[in-house]
């Protein structure tokens, strides 16, 4: 048995990582500000500690005793990172620089969330881990600032590391209802209440839309392969859906006419994000990934 610290671990995907670990045994701290997540998602069994995961002196503290740690403390919203850069920037890349930092005097493992943001917009699809980053917001370019630093880790201070590009994550426990929430959850909330949804553009954008279950099966099986190569591993699905075509499948399973709203795209929106899961499964074994339109179900039932 060992002990874990997830940052961000009282949010969406943290606390879905975290009851994994408790339920293979592992101990568990998470450090969390509770700014986006809740107590409420606290593992059983998990201890809590509340702090900013920028503040170095919260960090150094909470690493003690530590075996490893999964960094996933952000503020993950690429809306947020266009309404407030600077506050962002803090969480998002000072934050993942004092997780290495404060790993670095014992080179403890770090696993960390970078995103699919860090590719902006790619004329070849599906996306494989090497294909040129052109990040188009500052939530992109800071998760590649952080891949960097975990790259600058290993070098220079020995700090073993694997990063995991996220495509978009869904799942039980995604808040739905804040307006810088993943679109599954707002859809799957507005239609069970049996309210319209808004469709930023034309609807014809794509994205790979991924489960929690797969996310955290990569996470730990990530811990084991980090290296001080600071590897960088896509986590999708290789499958692609349209929002519209989301929206009419949750309308479905929530059994209510779509009513939609076409409202205009977003500032600096991507247009198709898929990615390639070759290496992923190659790397870490894992077989294909969670079905969508059964994760929907489950979100429906869940909420
Ligand atoms: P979330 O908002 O549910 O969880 C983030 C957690 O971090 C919350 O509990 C929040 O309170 C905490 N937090 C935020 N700022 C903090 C700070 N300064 N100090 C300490 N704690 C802080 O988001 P999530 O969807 O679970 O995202 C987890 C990670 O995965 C993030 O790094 C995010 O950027 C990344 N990611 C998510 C997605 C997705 O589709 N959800 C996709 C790609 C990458
Ligand atoms: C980005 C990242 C993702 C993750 C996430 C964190 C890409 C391709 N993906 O997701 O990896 O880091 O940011 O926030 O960079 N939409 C609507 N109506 C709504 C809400 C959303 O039409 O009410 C659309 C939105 O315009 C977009 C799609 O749904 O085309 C997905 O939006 P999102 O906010 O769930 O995630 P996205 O793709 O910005």
């Amino acid at each position: 048995m060992s002990l874990c610290l997830v940052t961000g671990g009282c949010g969406f995907i943290g606390s879905h990582l975290a009851a994994a670990l408790r339920a293979r045994g592992d101990a568990v701290r998470v450090l969390d500000d509770l700014s986006t997540g809740s107590e409420a998602n606290l593992a059983p069994g998990a201890e809590l500690v509340r702090g900013d995961v920028a503040d170095h002196a919260a960090v150094r503290a909470a690493v003690e005793g530590v075996d490893g740690i999964f960094h996933l403390a952000a503020i993950a919203s690429v809306e947020r990172g266009v309404q407030d850069w600077s506050g962002t920037h803090r969480a998002n890349l000072s934050g993942t620089i004092a997780v290495l930092d404060a790993a670095r005097q014992r080179r403890l493992p770090v696993v960390y969330a970078s995103s699919a943001a860090v590719y902006g917009e790619q004329a070849v699809l599906p996306i494989a881990e090497d294909a040129p980053k052109r990040p188009l917001s500052a939530y992109g370019a800071d998760k590649l600032g952080c891949e960097q630093h975990a790259l600058v880790g290993g070098l220079v201070h020995g700090i073993p590391s694997m990063g995991f590009r996220f495509f978009n994550v869904f799942g039980p426990r995604q808040d739905p209802r804040s307006p810088y929430s993943g679109v599954i959850s707002i859809f799957c909330d507005r239609f069970s209440r049996g309210e319209g949804i808004d469709i930023f553009g034309d609807g014809g954008q794509t994205r790979d839309f991924v489960h929690v279950s797969d996310v955290v099966a990569a996470l730990l099986a990530g811990m084991a392969r980090a290296s001080t190569e600071a590897p960088v591993l896509n986590v999708c699905t290789g499958r692609a859906t349209s929002v519209l075509e989301l929206a009419e499948t949750i309308a479905a399973v929530c059994g209510v006419p779509a009513e939609i709203r076409q409202r205009p795209p977003r500032a600096g929106e991507i247009r198709h994000s898929l990615g390639d899961a070759t290496r992923l499964r190659a790397t870490l074994g894992l077989g294909e990934a969670r079905g969508l339109r059964a994760g929907l179900e489950e979100v429906v039932a869940w909420l």
